[in-house]
Formats: C-alpha cells, structure tokens, sequence
C-alpha cells in the first residue's frame, strides 16, 4: 500500500512539473526553429505596441457586397465567390479602381489617431490582385485608372506617422491559373510548383521595394496543397528574415513536413506569433496564452474585412466593445489588430472614422495601461483586466463592471501588500483603501464615470525584495 501511495506520488509529481509526455515526440525537421518568445528588439517592439490596425482593400471594395441589385451578406471579399461571377467580369473591377479619394496621409493620421502603432495592410487578397505594381503579374495597381504605386505611398504616410507597416499576404489565390487546392497528380504538381515560384518572387519583391516592412501576416494557407509544402514554407520564411532581419511572421505561414499547422506535430508554436484568434478572443481566464506572443485580428461588423455598403445586415460592435477586447488582449499577452475596410473610392466610411475617434479619446487617456503591458500576474476579477507594465512596475485595472457595492476587489499573491490606488487621470489623490484580508482588498473610489471604462493605478510592494510588482509568469 506504501509503495503504491509513493508511485501515486511520484507520478503526480512529475505529471505536475511536465516531465512525464503524455505522447512520443515525434522527430519535426521543419517545424519552429526561431527560439521562442522572440526577445530581439523587432520583436519587443511588436509587442510593446500591443495595438494594430488591419486594413482590407482590393477590388471587391467596389461591389461593397451587391452584385445585381442583390446584397450578399457573407463576407464582402468573397463576393466573387457568394455571387459566382465570372474570372472576366470579376478581372474587370481593375478597371474601375480609379480611388479618386484616395489619401494615405488623411488615413495614417485618423490611425495616428486611433491609437494604433502599427498596421497591416491586405497586399494582396484571395481575389489575387497586387496593390503593388508586381513584375510578376498584370493583376495589379498599374492597370488600373490610378497607375501609380499605391502601397509605396501607404508605407511612407504611415511610416513617417510612426505607425509600424506589415503586410498581409493571401497564398490562396482564386486569379493565378497555377492555384490548386490540392495536389492530386503530375500536372497539379508542376502547376504548384510554379505558384510556389510566384509565390516565393512576389514576397522577396515585397521585402526588397519596401524596406520599411516590419512583419508578414500570411493567410490562405489551409489548404492540402500548402500543407503538403512543409519544406517550402520553412525555407522561404529563413529567406524572407535573411533579406529583411527582425521580419516578425505570423504562426499562419508555416506547416511543417506532416501538414500540421499553426504549431507543429509537437505542439510548437510556428511563425514568430500565434495568429488564430481570428474574430474571437481566448477565455478570459485562459493561462496557456501567456505564455506565448498572439495576435487577435477583430471586424466592427459581425464578418466584413472589406468594405460592404450595407452595414445594417449584422451587429456592429460599439467603440466600447471594441475597447474592452483591446484590453484584455493586453492582460493576457496578445496583440489587438482591429479591421478597415476602405471604400471603393478611398474614402474611409463614416462609421469606421467614428469608430477610430471614440477609440483615440480613450487611448489619450488611458493608452499607459495599454504599451508596453501584458499580464500582471494576478487573478481576474469581475470588475474588468489587469494589465501590467515590466518597466515601471505599475499594475492598472481597467473597469468595464461597476460593483452596486461601489468597491472594487483586488486579490494579491502572498507576500505582496497594496500601498497605493489613483485614477490614472490624478496620480497625485491617493484612492480609499480597505484591506479585508493577508491577499485581499477592496478600493473604493468616491466617485466614478459609470459611461466610461476607467483605469485605475495599483503600486503593489513585494515583502521580500521590497520592489514595485514585477511580471509574474503563470
Ligand atoms: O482576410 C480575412 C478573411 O477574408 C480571411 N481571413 C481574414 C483575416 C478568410 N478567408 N477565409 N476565411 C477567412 C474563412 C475560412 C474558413 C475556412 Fe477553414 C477555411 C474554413 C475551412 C477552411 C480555417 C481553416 C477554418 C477552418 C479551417
């Protein structure tokens, strides 16, 4: 009985500190290879921007999502797709793209505005037309009323607004003769094989004309013809971060040599970032996402990443909403990247403009308990997230609940004590404090602004060291 009791222990033990694998590793040759968290510069400031901007655009700007007098309601750059239009017709839309009202400085400031750091705009969409003006194909910019290199004029706006560019790439791609879905004999491998080319020519094109590029956000990469390119994938992302040192990527790009995607077949993250939380968000309470950087890429209406007219047709999250999802992305380590989808003639809808206006107020604010944070370490309570700052130390609660009692609990780990609360907005006036137990307290502000989020600054001591809070990892 004793030994089964000191097995049962032992087992235990190790189950508890991760020594006994459940299942055998497997041997991955093209898996990660990068040393994860990435902790060079490009990739701190990656994450200390914690907030991005997605922008949509392409030809399916101009339908809006109505084709024929019909609206289709699925997601404005699948309208070729929900409305079975014809390669020449849809091929035609170039013709169209005139953006007369096209001004990258007016966008980069309403960015600049917003609050963002950094942006990632759709290079080139499932529909495969380049909004650059590619060596590698006629389906692009320069054969379009506007002629000119729109993306040079993108980066330059937004890069010289201080706001971080990245570009998204769609590998799937419905105009290219030589896209397959999958791989099922001689010609469909030698067609793929020169996608992959095209493939492979397009990105070092993009790295190399425009320099400033900070990362790339792959997308269309489900399919079994990539997931049967392990090899390619692994290879071409060292050759990107050869030419471009500190390239962030997203975990999309990559499969490794047995198709697994995302994470390889040993459950290692790929890419430099996890990039699956696409219009949705982790529990709240989820601990394995801190250990690993992400990235949430979030739509204002329900499912619109390009510009759709009708607006009306699903729910449309409010700027606090929106807010709300920025923070807690922030308290549990992954970034925040909210979706544009400009208009047809460049012009940014007035809803995306109010959505970007609330959110800037906000961040003017409030922004310190966004950069530069991540998890506090603490457990969550109902009133809203914590969000930490490494460097100053400083905890921040953000409120999106309001107590009937008025007081707002604040658990601590053992051997902290809580010195001081204040309104991020008034740091001098320290807040009322009750403390209810060894770990807990309650703050109780006087007053607050029940229409607003607010924030509130915790000085947390740790007993032993006698320091200002300091992350702690769970
Ligand atoms: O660009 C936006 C969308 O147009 C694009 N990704 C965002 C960022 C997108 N393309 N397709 N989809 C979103 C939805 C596709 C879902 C599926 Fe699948 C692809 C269903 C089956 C294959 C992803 C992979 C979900 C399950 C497997």
């Amino acid at each position: 009985m004793k030994r089964t009791i000191f097995y049962l222990v032992l087992i235990l033990a190790f189950a508890t500190t991760g020594i006994v694998q459940t299942s055998a590793q497997k041997e991955v040759k093209y898996g990660q290879y990068n040393g994860l968290p990435r902790q060079d510069q490009a990739m701190k400031k990656w994450r200390e921007n914690r907030f991005g901007q997605f922008i949509h655009w392409g030809l399916y700007a101009i339908p809006g999502g109505v084709w024929e007098g019909k609206t289709y309601s699925y997601a404005a750059e699948f309208l070729k797709s929900s409305a079975k239009i014809s390669d020449e017709t849809w091929d035609a839309l170039a013709n169209d793209f005139s953006i007369e009202k096209y001004d990258p400085k007016e966008w980069a400031k309403i960015a600049k505005n917003m609050g963002v750091k950094y942006v990632t705009i759709t290079t080139k969409h499932h529909e495969g037309f380049c909004l650059w003006p590619s060596e590698y194909t006629e389906f692009d910019i320069e054969n379009t009323p506007y002629k000119k290199d729109l993306l040079r004029e993108f980066v330059d706006a937004y890069t010289a607004a201080g706001i971080d560019v990245n570009f998204y790439y769609s590998v799937l791609d419905w105009h290219h003769p030589d896209w397959r879905y999958d791989i099922e004999n001689t010609e469909d491998e030698v067609a793929f094989e020169r996608l992959k080319e095209y493939t492979q020519n397009q990105l070092v094109e993009l790295v190399t004309r425009y320099p400033e590029v900070k990362g790339l956000w792959f997308d269309g990469t489900w399919d079994k013809s990539w997931k049967k390119n392990g090899l390619f994938s692994y290879e071409l992302e060292k050759m990107l971060k050869d030419i471009s040192p500190g390239l962030v990527v997203n975990s999309r790009m990559r499969a490794d040599e047995y198709g697994a995607r995302h994470f390889d077949s040993n459950g290692i993250l790929m890419g430099d970032y996890e990039s699956g939380y696409e219009r949705r968000l982790p529990d709240p309470n989820n601990k394995e996402v801190l250990t690993r950087d992400w990235e949430c890429c979030m739509t204002i209406p329900e499912n619109q990443w390009g510009y759709h007219k009708d607006w009306t047709i699903s729910h449309v999250k409010s700027p606090l909403e929106l807010i709300e999802m920025l923070v807690q992305c922030t308290s549990q380590n992954g970034n925040f990247l909210l979706n544009f989808g400009p208009m047809g003639n460049g012009d940014i809808r007035k809803e995306e403009r109010e959505v970007a206006k609330e959110i800037g107020a906000w961040m003017k604010q409030n922004s310190e308990a966004i950069y530069g944070c991540g998890p506090a370490g603490l457990v969550k309570q109902d009133w809203g997230f914590y969000t930490h700052n490494d460097k100053t130390g400083k905890v921040f609660m953000t409120v999106f609940n309001n107590p009937v009692s008025g007081k707002y609990r604040v658990r601590l780990n053992k051997g902290q004590t809580l010195q001081k609360a204040s309104f991020i907005n008034n740091q001098k006036e320290a807040l009322k404090i009750e403390q209810i137990s060894s770990t807990d307290y309650f703050v109780v502000p006087e007053k607050v602004n029940s229409q607003q989020p607010f924030v509130i600054i915790l000085e947390i001591l740790n007993k032993e060291s006698g320091k200002f809070h300091q992350k702690a990892l769970t």
